[in-house]
């Protein structure tokens, strides 16, 4: 099925990034909130200038997707300046926390953490980003014994993490078509890490497969080609034993700044591989 053929989650507002969790059995999505605006297309990213987040959810795919509205803005974060890029949540104690990249008041991405009681916000943002924090795409991942992990990275391609080729040889910072760029996402199946993200400038979505949260991971393939638009970024969720993927495109729009958030199954076959067929 391509993307184009999927319906967008939601129409009435332009979305990006999205992060999938599954919270009390529902599944909520935290994306970027697109907004149009006149900046040009630009190697910084400034077109994508966004100033506040809302938190989606379903039951399942499928049924209703409720908009919770604006969960937390630009002018509630001391430290932020603009940008509101792509956010992740997680649960802890029965606290929900959101994490985003924001540029600061020098222009430098970092990366902040806001707290809410319930998984659809509203959050209320710490006063400072995380000490030391830097880059985007924070995205969240907690094992099943408790521990919690945070990947991030990004920004022209900075290759921020060692990725190995099957003979187990550090990818190549010059293998446009396989290394990391940015939109980081962290899922377990079948007790191994699967590792994914955007290979940015070449536009895929591919893996990579380890032992350890902490990796090495191995290359695995991809698992969606080139998308309408130039970013690609997504999340991958199990919900009532089946798996989806959430990414975006521009079809909505047919501008780079201006996405929509869709969803589709995946699948894996006997070796573990991601397939968006089913075998
Ligand atoms: O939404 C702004 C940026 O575009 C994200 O941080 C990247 O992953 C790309 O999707």
């Amino acid at each position: 099925m391509a993307s184009t053929s999927l319906q967008p989650l939601v129409k009435e507002i332009f979305t990006a990034d999205p992060s999938a969790h599954v919270f009390n059995g529902r599944i909520y999505v935290y994306p970027s909130h697109d907004i149009p605006t006149p900046i040009q297309d630009n190697d910084n990213g400034d077109q994508y200038a966004m100033a506040d987040y809302h938190v989606l959810s379903m039951d399942s795919v499928g049924s209703p997707v409720t908009d919770h509205g604006v969960v937390l803005s630009l002018e509630q974060i001391p430290w932020a300046s603009k940008q509101l890029w792509a956010p992740d949540a997680a649960e802890k104690n029965g606290k929900f926390y959101l994490f985003f990249p924001a540029r600061d008041k020098e222009g430098v991405f970092r990366i902040g953490v806001a707290v809410g009681d319930k998984p659809e916000g509203p959050f209320t943002p710490e006063k400072e980003p995380i000490e030391g924090s830097y880059s985007i795409d924070p995205a969240s991942f907690v094992d099943e014994d408790g521990e919690a992990y945070l990947y991030f990275g990004g920004i022209w391609g900075g290759q921020y993490l060692a990725l190995l080729d099957e003979a187990g040889k550090p990818l190549d910072s010059s293998d446009h078509d396989r290394r990391f760029f940015e939109a980081a996402w962290m899922h377990k199946y079948n007790g191994k890490y699967y590792f994914s993200y955007s290979t940015g400038d070449t536009h895929y979505l591919c893996y990579a497969i380890g032992d350890s949260p902490l990796g090495p991971f191995t290359y695995g393939g991809r698992i969606l080609e080139p998308v309408e638009g130039w970013t690609t970024h997504h999340s991958i969720v199990e919900h009532e034993g089946r798996w989806w993927l959430f990414h975006h495109d521009t079809s909505l729009s047919g501008k780079n700044h201006l996405r929509c958030v869709k969803v589709r199954e995946i699948f894996y076959d006997a070796t573990g591989k991601i397939t968006v067929t089913e075998p």
